[in-house]
């Protein structure tokens, strides 16, 4: 496969200003009549002879040009091109095509499930459905005109408002739909179906009302509440913060079973991922409630971050992704608990994007080459994406951060833009230089910050050095220092925040401070400190960094009972907790220090804390963390550490677990507060905890809880705690149980087969086996692939790492069979293996192997060759 490189875009040598698609849709294909309005484009340097389009498994049957059928000699079509030859400077191109949705197993273009047509065009499928220009600076207006059978087919839809409907002969009728704003093709929808549809209204700030329509299979009629309800706070939520009014009369979500991602922003109809949109009490977690308000929240704001002002070219997906995904997290932050949220991301970064910027494929926010852009719907383009919009939301401060979105979205408007012109939109109005600060977007790899101290009592001087240092990344060597904004907080012994004295004569000092680091090394002199202080380093996550900074136990216990950070009193526990794990794994320490035995039972014996923070807090560390910590990671003794640590804590704290449960106990309510989230969650943690040293009275509570659960949440939290138990027959029951209940719900039928991927009991590898081959796995649909085989091989560490490699050869041969179906799937499914360099042996050389059966295997989708070939090299 070729690589493409940034440094090779030019301007597009043709522009289309309208495209004009109607759709036949049969049972055993579609045929697609486009009709482009095209010209050259005057920015062009030089003089391009031939008009190319892209195109992906398309058979041609015809092509015109003003009107008249070109012959064979005129064009070619080379499968991934048409060429038409000698245009004239401003022509109609007509071509006709056929395709075949319900073979369509790889999810881009057209293609079917449950029965339904739907698209998904981001980043190339629009080339699957019609030959095109399929690249993001190529903006038209689309005119779109579907046709199908009536009875199967009642709802037909395409972008921006329907304009005309009418019957044709053989039972069927159409549709048209007209698109006002211009927009490239990836953000092009179509959707066929016999779907019931959800309405709502939204008044905007502006006085206009706009239609809100979710349209979904009949039987998930009741499953649309919350998503709607998600869609109005968001619609509201974008006005109120960042001044963005709906430009549409209509805004559409569709759900659809069968997606390779979460959902696409298409103009004015959104398509979903079932599992992101439906959702009720009864059979959503609160986890996916949460998700699905943050995805709905997502795609809605992408209508100005991603359509309105869109890429230029792939490389700049991040302008769009890490803006958007900042706009969301501000967005939940809003609707739940803001530290809760901080947590969430920054565990996310830390044991995710951490691991994939330090791994093979690791690439800096705006990346300079790829050979398969779906592979870069990455981590680090979303999440550090949304870090980098944030440090610089930081530094700017929220008044002029506002201001350079203001300017940005109305400077660009209707254009397809760089990351680099997002940034000049911030330094233009807040008269900031952000020079240095765009290394965050070239340069890849996670900022090392080392801190070390030291306390001059006579002069009452604190100086705290930092440093920072960049590893190398694949490509990238000898780095240049960042610009890092350092959230700072001093603490004296009484708890509180002591002033922050730059200066000896310094009045006023605040007790918190931004230190805003662009040097390889700085000296920071803090005056006027009667004591040595504790020091609160980089508070609430202010950037993506790690640091290494010498804490005793002792101050992480005091950072944990007093930082006036709530996101650093979680990072002090989570400090406390690693340390100790990993005095075990080293054998350091023979038995598990008291004093985290000591803090944990404060957490759990004190309701006048923040629960929702203590419910965090109780999480230890996960197993991936704890990989991503490691040198060279041994798996089990990883795996072993952290059971003896929950084992310890569970034991020693029986009575106190017990006494949460019944404190948190069920009030029969359904509510999605912070407060009654974090209620389910301390239950269930107290469950799981108890279950999980085998206590017999806590069982009983489980069984009872998942009977009478009245909510998801608790029913999963049950089964979740029994699945994971030594209490064999109690597990099979429950299980048995729920299917039979939930059998005939996909989504929750999803959970079923996860919880028993994760399991250290359930999940052994002839059980996974078991669970491919059962009725309800369905190999087409990515989500049950990916609860069943994606959480087996990413979320059950010690079952997956099996010490003869067996976890390995199993899911080498599952992305291999996944990768003449559905390559996107399969190269998401490899990505285990690919961090082989982290693990000890005999893990790490055993995972390298099965690595190398994958690269081996004949034919192999260019989007698995290039994971698999970066990550062996
Ligand atoms: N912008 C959307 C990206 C997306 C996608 C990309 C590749 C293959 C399939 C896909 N489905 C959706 C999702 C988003 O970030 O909003
Ligand atoms: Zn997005």
């Amino acid at each position: 496969p070729r690589t493409i490189y940034l440094s090779e875009y030019r301007v597009p040598a043709f522009l289309v200003d309208h495209v004009d698609l109607r759709f036949e849709l049969f049972e055993n294909g579609a045929r697609v009549h486009s009709t482009l309005t095209v010209r050259r484009n005057p920015e062009y340097p030089g003089v391009a002879e031939h008009l190319e389009l892209d195109g992906d498994s398309l058979k041609l049957e015809s092509v015109s040009l003003d009107g008249i059928e070109l012959g064979a000699d005129r064009y070619q079509d080379q499968g991934d091109k048409l060429v038409v030859q000698a245009v004239p400077d401003k022509f109609g191109l007509n071509v006709v095509t056929w395709i075949e949705p319900q073979n369509n197993t790889r999810l881009e273009g057209l293609y079917k499930s449950s029965g339904m047509f739907c698209t998904q065009c981001e980043a190339e499928g629009f080339r699957c459905i019609t030959f095109f220009p399929d690249r993001p600076d190529v903006m038209a207006r689309f005119r779109t005109r579907v046709e199908a059978d009536r009875e199967k087919y009642p709802v037909l839809l395409s972008n921006g408002n329907d304009v005309d409907r009418g019957e044709l002969a053989d039972g069927r009728h159409f549709v048209t739909w007209e698109d006002p704003f211009p927009k490239p093709c990836y953000l092009f929808a179509l959707v066929a179906g016999d779907l019931v549809l959800k309405q709502d209204t939204f008044t905007t700030c502006s006085g206009r009302d706009i239609d809100l329509r979710i349209y979904v299979e009949a039987r998930n009629a009741a499953k649309c509440d919350h998503a709607m309800d998600s869609l109005k706070r968001s619609m509201r939520w974008d006005e109120e913060v960042y001044g963005r009014e709906y430009d549409l009369d209509i805004f559409m979500i569709v759900a659809v079973d069968d997606f390779n991602m979460g959902a696409m922003e298409n103009k004015g109809l959104n398509i979903f991922n079932s599992s992101c949109v439906l959702a009720s009490p009864e059979t959503a977690a609160d986890t996916a409630f949460q998700r699905i308000e943050a995805i709905v929240a997502h795609e809605y704001f992408h209508n100005w971050s991603g359509n309105r002002v869109t890429c230029r070219d792939w490389f700049q997906l991040s302008l769009k992704e890490g803006f958007t995904v900042f706009r969301d997290a501000g967005f939940s932050a809003d609707m739940g608990s803001p530290t809760v949220k901080r947590i969430e991301d920054a565990t996310l970064m830390r044991t995710a994007q951490f691991a994939e910027d330090a791994g093979p494929m690791s690439h800096p926010v705006r990346p300079s080459s790829y050979m398969e852009i779906s592979n870069f719907y990455t981590l680090t383009i979303y999440e550090k994406g949304a870090e980098v919009v944030r440090m610089i939301h930081t530094l700017l401060g929220p008044e002029l951060f506002r201001k350079g979105s203001d300017l940005y979205f109305e400077r660009h408007d209707g254009q397809a833009v760089t990351t680099d012109d997002f940034v000049k939109a911030m330094e233009d109005a807040s008269g900031r230089d952000l020079g240095q600060f765009r290394l965050w977007y070239e340069q890849a790899g996670t900022p090392l910050l080392t801190v070390r101290d030291d306390f001059d009592s006579e002069a009452g001087i604190y100086r705290l050095t930092i440093e920072q240092a960049i590893p190398d990344s694949p490509g990238q060597t000898s780095k240049n220092p960042q610009h890092i904004p350092f959230a700072l907080g001093l603490l004296g012994a009484d708890g509180t925040d002591l002033p922050l004295r730059l200066f000896a004569d310094e009045n006023d000092a605040p007790s918190e401070r931004v230190l805003e680091l662009t040097a390889a090394r700085h000296e920071f002199e803090f005056h006027g400190l009667s004591e040595r202080p504790v020091p609160s380093l980089v508070r609430g996550f202010s950037a993506p960094v790690r640091v290494d900074y010498p804490w005793t136990r002792e101050q992480l216990i005091f950072l944990m009972n007093h930082d006036g950070d709530g996101f650093n009193r979680w990072d002090a526990g989570q400090r406390l907790a690693v340390d100790v794990i990993q005095a075990l794994i080293r054998g350091d320490e023979e038995g598990v220090d008291e004093r985290l035995v000591e803090a944990y039972r404060s957490l759990l014996s004190d309701p006048s804390l923040d629960q929702a923070l203590v419910a965090k807090m109780l999480q230890l560390p996960s197993e991936a963390y704890l990989v991503e910590l490691a040198d060279s990671a041994d798996a089990q003794a990883i795996h072993g550490a952290r059971t003896r640590v929950l084992d310890c804590l569970a034991q020693a704290l029986r009575g106190e677990l017990l006494e949460c449960y019944r404190r948190n106990g069920d009030d029969g309510s359904y509510q999605l507060t912070p407060e009654a989230i974090a209620a389910r969650s301390l239950r269930n943690t107290a469950l799981s905890w108890l279950l999980h040293i085998g206590d017999r009275e806590a069982c009983g509570l489980a069984q009872t809880q998942f009977q009478d659960a009245g909510n998801m949440t608790d029913r999963m939290g049950a089964l979740r705690a029994l699945v994971n138990s030594c209490f064999v027959t109690e597990r099979e029951a429950a299980l048995n149980d729920f299917y039979q209940c939930w059998q005939d719900d996909p989504q929750v039928v999803e959970q079923w087969f996860s919880v028993q991927a994760a399991s250290l009991q359930a999940g052994t590898l002839n059980h996974i086996r078991e669970l491919l081959a059962h009725p309800a796995f369905d190999w087409k649909n990515p989500n049950k692939v990916r609860s069943v085989i994606g959480v087996f091989a990413g979320q059950n560490l010690a079952q997956f790492h099996q010490a003869d490699g067996s976890g390995y050869i199993f899911l080498a041969e599952q992305v291999c069979r996944l990768d003449d179906s559905n390559p996107q799937i399969a190269a998401r499914l490899v990505s285990p293996l690919t961090r082989w360099r982290k693990f000890a042996e005999p893990y790490g050389g055993k995972m390298k192997q099965a690595l190398a059966s994958v690269r081996d295997k004949e034919g192999l989708s260019k989007d698995v060759f290039e994971i698999v070939h970066k990550s062996l090299k």
